[in-house]
């Protein structure tokens, strides 16, 4: 047979594949046989001699390329057969066959009828050694019979079209460990051009983090399931797997490995964090940068470390910032109530970069002249609680009456206890009180009625001093009279016979005021006579008797050496017992009083002399200048009580070269406010006249005045301390009004503020002018925004 037509062919062919020979096949595919490549005789066997031959053509490169090529077309009974060499399958159990070839179309070639075919078959055999010599057809098992189908290169032959076909087929379940490959012609017209044998793999990949190997599909079409193994510096998290497919791709990841605690996730691998940088969580995908008040001073960091004076406790994500204690409280406010007190506070003004701020209290009882403390043991109760307290109030009830009490509030957050530094806290001072209720004994007379007084048990050492009121039936309008006694009983005389008064009693103890106990009617008798309604009262008379005797001695004589008979007297009955007649006082309240203007005193220094106390000059320790007042200098200071304690005061001093009416106007302040007795008027301690600068004394209030305490803390109040503040101001206001006082210049400035927050009125100067202060009476140009 003639291969004339042959040759232009393979030419064309071999620029053809020339290009294929230097193409790569996919990743996916290993070949284990590529005819196009082989460099020499490919040595496949053929049988009989004049069927198959083997043409080497050479390609652009003088490299030679191996075709075997057929075309007995005019013979009948063909049956001409090649087979490969050994193809070894390595793990191989499903290989691919790719064969391209061209077929003669039968109808191109004259005279062939009849023998001339157009189909070829293909056949393999399994065998585990390499050194088959002959043919044995029967051994051979038929893959496929081939023909010309669509799948083709158009290649042009001169005037001809011929077509390249390329036809895959694959032998499943090998499990031998090679097998050869047979064509079989039986008539056709043939050019093989290329047989490649591949098998596919899944190619090596790496998914979440995890390692897949190069995986041999399957034999059959299931999918060959695949552990991976996680990357360096990685760690399983949940067991990776994926499937290989048939075709060999990946399929199905499940399970994944994350980067280890200091190591991100960067192309498929893990990266340590850098230097200021941390991950703390598995979970994380990516190293962040340390969080406020921590760093980070090493590569691969799984956490960062507080700076100093910060901590992050256990309980904190890795992620929180570091943070301190908060500092302490402040601004405190404390309404007592007789033997409850409510304190509130400010939130601390750093509260160390937390919002777990909560507070604890803690109480010491503290004696009332002294320094010296005890815890205050249990029996106290406090509302809601006493520790971990998550707003800045509490309510505190139970507490001894007439007990000194110094409550710590101290700040704390989730940090608190990590940090060895000083506890952070605001004392206040609590002194308690309670109303006494007064029992009435009673003796008379023609002229006077003796009364006893019995406190409750428990507050008898606290009294300081009864106070009792008293006036005729139906006048008390016009007349009433106040008299005060240190002593448990009194005798009230100078009384009409034969008329009936009204007493009411309270009790001044240390801790403040008790409120009046209800009216008791009194009527002295017509003649001398001594009703006694209680044993007791036979040594409350002789007593009595005793004592009035005396009072009325003491009375004589002051009357005749002060030569006068004021509107107001406070004499001295005992020497534990002042009396006041309030000939004119309009009736208010039990227990309110109308003031006396100092300039009702025919001698003013009486005035001062009647209400404010004198203050031996070495008693006072001046300390600092606090301000200036219109007479002079305003200091701060200690003053030292008879009992030796020392309390911070506040002094004023009129300066020298004053004139007389100065000096008049300058204590007549003192004596004003020595007849003030609230806790939101300013407490005049004493005046100091026996030497110069003549002083007056008054309590310390910390905080200075209202208006300039407002505007340095603008905006740091709650909504209940100001009220609590206005309330305050309101109440000693009130307190004025009732003892007929007008103030007349009501303005911040004249608000003193002390450490607790309490607010008292100050200045009840005589100098005032009205027309000369624009911000003078009727005109409240206090306001407090909420
Ligand atoms: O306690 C004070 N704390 C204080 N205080 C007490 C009086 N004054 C004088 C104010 C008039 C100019 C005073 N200033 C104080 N500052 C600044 C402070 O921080 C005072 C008053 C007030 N009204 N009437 C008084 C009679 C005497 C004095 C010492």
């Amino acid at each position: 047979m003639s291969f004339w037509w042959i040759y232009p062919v393979l030419v064309t062919l071999c620029t053809l594949f020339y290009s294929q020979a230097l193409r790569t096949y996919p990743s996916n595919e290993v070949t284990l046989l590529d005819s196009m490549s082989a460099l020499g005789d490919l040595g496949w066997v053929a049988y009989p001699a004049e069927g198959w031959e083997e043409i080497s053509v050479m390609d652009e490169r003088n490299t030679p390329m191996r075709t075997y090529q057929v075309c007995n077309v005019l013979e009948i009974n063909q049956n001409n057969w090649l087979r490969t060499s050994w193809i070894p399958r390595g793990n191989a159990q499903r290989v691919y066959i790719e064969i391209k070839f061209t077929l003669r179309d039968c109808n191109s070639l004259p005279g062939v009828s009849g023998t001339c075919k157009e189909t070829f078959n293909m056949y393999y055999y399994e065998s585990n050694y390499s050194n088959l010599r002959h043919i044995q057809e029967n051994q051979f098992i038929k893959i496929d019979t081939i023909a010309a189908d669509e799948s083709f290169t158009q290649v042009d032959v001169g005037d001809r079209v011929m077509k390249l076909n390329t036809e895959v087929r694959d032998i499943s379940n090998l499990y031998k460990k090679g097998f050869y490959l047979a064509f079989q012609d039986v008539g056709a017209c043939i050019a093989l051009v290329s047989v490649r044998v591949f098998y596919k793999k899944c190619p090596s990949t790496i998914r979440n983090l995890a390692l897949f190997p190069d995986t041999v599909t399957g034999g059959d079409s299931a999918l060959v399931e695949v552990k991976g193994s996680c990357v360096n510096n990685s760690v399983e998290f949940d067991a990776p797997k994926m499937y290989c497919s048939a075709d060999g791709g990946w399929l199905v990841p499940i399970g994944r490995c994350f980067c280890k605690l200091g190591y991100e996730e960067k192309k498929n691998g893990c990266q340590p964090c850098l230097p200021g940088y941390y991950k703390a969580l598995l979970t994380d995908a990516h190293c962040t940068p340390c969080p406020a008040h921590s760093f980070s001073l090493q590569d691969s960091s799984a956490e960062c470390t507080c700076e100093k004076g910060f901590y992050r406790p256990e309980t904190d994500p890795k992620s929180a910032a570091c943070s301190r204690p908060p500092s302490a409280p402040h601004n405190p406010m404390l309404t007592v109530n007789e033997t409850a007190v409510i304190m509130e506070w400010s939130p601390p003004e750093d509260s160390g970069g937390r919002k777990d701020v909560t507070y604890n209290i803690h109480c010491r009882r503290c004696q009332l002249e002294g320094q010296k403390c005890n815890p205050c043991g249990s029996g106290i109760h406090y509302i809601p609680r006493q520790f971990g307290l998550s707003h800045p109030r509490v309510l505190i009830t139970d507490l001894l009456p007439y007990t000194n009490y110094t409550f710590d509030i101290e700040a704390l957050n989730g940090v608190s206890e990590l940090s060895s530094g000083p506890k952070q806290f605001i004392s206040v001072n609590v002194t308690t009180s309670q109303v006494v209720n007064v029992i009435l004994k009673e003796r008379k007379s023609k002229d006077s009625i003796t009364l006893a007084f019995q406190g409750p048990e428990k507050t008898k050492d606290a009294v300081v001093e009864y106070e009792v009121i008293y006036y005729e039936k139906n006048q008390k309008e016009q007349n009433y009279t106040i008299l005060k006694t240190k002593s448990s009983f009194m005798t009230v005389d100078g009384l009409k016979p034969g008329t009936t008064y009204v007493f009411r009693v309270r009790a001044h103890t240390v801790g403040g005021q008790g409120i009046y106990g209800g009216e008791i009617e009194l009527e002295t008798s017509t003649e001398d006579m001594i009703a006694i309604t209680d044993p007791n009262q036979i040594t409350i008379l002789a007593i009595s008797v005793a004592g009035g005797i005396i009072l009325l001695i003491f009375l004589v004589t002051c009357f005749f050496v002060s030569g006068r008979h004021c509107g107001y007297i406070k004499a001295k009955q005992d020497p534990d017992e002042d009396k006041m007649h309030f000939q004119h006082g309009r009736v208010k309240l039990p227990g309110s009083r109308t003031y006396i203007h100092p300039h009702t005193y025919e001698d003013p220094n009486q005035a001062v002399r009647d209400f404010a106390k004198e203050i031996d000059v070495s008693n006072i320790r001046i300390e600092r200048v606090i301000g200036a007042g219109e007479f002079g200098e305003v200091c701060s200071g200690r003053l030292k009580l008879p009992s030796k304690r020392e309390i911070c005061v506040a002094i004023k001093s009129l300066k020298v070269g004053y004139a007389e009416k100065q000096r008049r106007d300058f204590l007549g302040e003192a004596s004003i406010m020595g007849q003030f007795d609230h806790p939101n008027i300013i407490r005049l301690e004493g005046v100091v006249t026996k030497c110069k600068p003549v002083m007056i004394i008054t309590e310390y209030m910390e905080n200075g005045s209202l208006d300039s305490f407002l505007k340095k803390h603008d905006g740091q109040f709650t909504v209940i301390q100001l009220v609590g503040m206005l309330r305050g101001i309101a109440s000693g206001m009130k307190y004025l009004s009732d003892m007929n006082y007008v103030h007349r210049d009501l303005a911040a400035r004249n608000i003193l503020v002390n450490s607790n927050l309490v607010c008292k009125v100050s200045d009840f100067g005589l100098s005032r002018v009205l027309e000369d202060d624009p911000e003078a009476a009727y005109t409240t140009r206090f306001h407090l925004s909420c």
